[in-house]
């Protein structure tokens, strides 16, 4: 054990950093790794292949002579209701709206938590003067964050794959730190993890619209409309277009469902309110607005944001899946702009795009032939009043 530095001392370093919850765990084989070829096997990574990396499988391959994980979380849920407590949109006045996921409505979390992990290291530099490697990760090691945090006695893995803080809930980012020191776990000898409080309960199964959470604990993420919706660089399967909903980036069902985050406190930090540009919102935006955004104004909102994961062209492919399912009809508020601006994108050169606008048009039964795209216009139709 690294004598000079206590578990207990790392824990009050991280919490001066700004984080909610530190605990360290062995890098040790998890039990729970053993799932991990299983779940690869039946392909329940999609296109995600950097999850076959084999070092995933224990936390000790991750680092040559990693002997701890410092695990780090910290609370993302801004005082805004959930999904599921608002309606799905605004028609008298703005036309649809959209549905981004909380975790990005504002500043990156690879930044806001990578920052604070690397001051946490210079800290334990400070204090711990000794030879030692210490790797910050936030998704970006072969690391299952999950596992380790539920090792580092900060929570249960629950039925919707979400590692829940009982006091916290689970709006939660992870970061961890692999390092070499030789650190006393958070968890004794005689303690096991925090226990499963999901009980009986199903409601993150049954709500989920894609049937993602396959079986308990198990969630094809191919299925997952986070996936479809950031992750998936190609054409959106054509089954589970409608189930998306009005979900333009991520998806929060099946936590805003979840008793564990009815009381779950909110926080104040900055970094995670949403972000606003003149008198729109990312908070359920107005899919007209995201619609109509050029790739150069898609800059400028998403410089440091989670959404430019998915770059321009993945906003607008989502936009469309969402306005095919706006619901919206000849006649209505914004249904003549709107479909001007379908219009455009289903001329784009870009072949997927363009299918997924068409996609949309069908469903908001715009017939009219679909006129040549001029950069920049709305093109008017025939369709309003
Ligand atoms: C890939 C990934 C995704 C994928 C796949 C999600 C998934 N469940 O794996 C997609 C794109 C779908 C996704 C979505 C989201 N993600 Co994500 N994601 C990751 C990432 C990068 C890797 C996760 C991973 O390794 N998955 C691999 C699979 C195998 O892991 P698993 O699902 O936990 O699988 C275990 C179980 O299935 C179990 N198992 C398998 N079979 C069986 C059978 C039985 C009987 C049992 C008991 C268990 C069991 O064993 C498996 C291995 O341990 C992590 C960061 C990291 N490096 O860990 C973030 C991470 C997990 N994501 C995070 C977040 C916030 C999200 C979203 C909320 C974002 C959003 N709002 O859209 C959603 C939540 C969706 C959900 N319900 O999980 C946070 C989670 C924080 C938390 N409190 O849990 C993380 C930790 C990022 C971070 N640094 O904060 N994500
Ligand atoms: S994030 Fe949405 S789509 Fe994915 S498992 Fe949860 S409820 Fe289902
Ligand atoms: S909704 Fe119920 S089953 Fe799902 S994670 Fe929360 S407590 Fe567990």
């Amino acid at each position: 054990m690294s004598g000079a530095l206590s578990t207990e001392r790392i824990v009050e370093l991280a919490r001066a950093a700004g984080f909610d919850l530190c605990g360290v765990a062995p890098a040790a084989d998890f039990p729970e790794l053993a799932h991990l070829q299983e779940w690869l096997e039946r392909g329940h990574a999609g296109e995600m292949r950097y999850l076959a990396d084999a070092r995933r499988a224990s936390p000790g391959l991750a680092m040559a002579g990693a002997r701890s994980v410092i695990v780090c979380a910290l609370n993302y849920n801004t005082a805004y209701p959930a999904s599921t407590e608002i309606p799905d949109g605004n028609a008298e006045t703005s036309g649809p709206r959209g549905w981004i996921s909380r975790y990005a409505w504002g500043d990156d979390y690879h930044d806001v938590l990578g920052g604070k992990l690397e001051a946490l290291i210079g800290n334990l530099r400070e204090e711990f003067t000794g030879p030692f490697e210490a790797r910050a990760y936030v998704d970006t090691g072969p690391i299952v964050e999950r596992v380790a945090a539920k090792y580092a006695g900060l929570g249960w893995l629950a039925k919707n794959t979400c590692l829940i803080n009982e006091e916290l809930g689970s709006w939660l980012f992870l970061g961890v730190i692999v390092t070499t020191l030789d650190l006393a776990p958070s968890l004794g000898p005689a303690e096991s993890p925090a226990a499963d409080l999901c009980g009986n309960c199903r409601l993150c199964i049954d709500a989920c619209p894609t049937g993602a959470i396959v079986e308990p604990y198990v969630l094809d993420a191919r299925r997952c409309i986070s996936y479809l919706t950031i992750e998936l660089r190609g054409a959106i399967p054509g089954e589970l277009r409608e189930a998306m909903g009005r979900h333009v980036f991520g998806c929060d069902i099946c936590q805003d469902v979840c008793p564990w985050n009815r009381r779950a406190p909110e926080t104040t930090l900055v970094n995670f309110q949403p972000r606003r540009r003149r008198e729109k919102s990312l908070f359920s935006p107005e899919l007209e607005w995201l619609i109509s955004m050029g790739e150069e104004e898609f800059r400028e909102i998403f410089r440091g944001s989670p959404v430019k994961r998915t770059k321009w062209r993945g906003l607008m492919r989502n936009a469309c899946v969402v306005l095919g399912n706006s619901g919206l009809r000849t006649g209505e508020t914004r249904y003549a702009e709107i479909c001007g601006r379908l219009s455009l994108l289903a001329n784009s050169e870009d072949g997927n795009l363009a299918e997924h606008a068409r996609w949309a048009l069908e469903r908001l039964g715009f017939s009219a032939s679909i006129p040549q795209a001029l950069p920049g216009r709305v093109v008017p139709t025939d369709r309003e009043g």
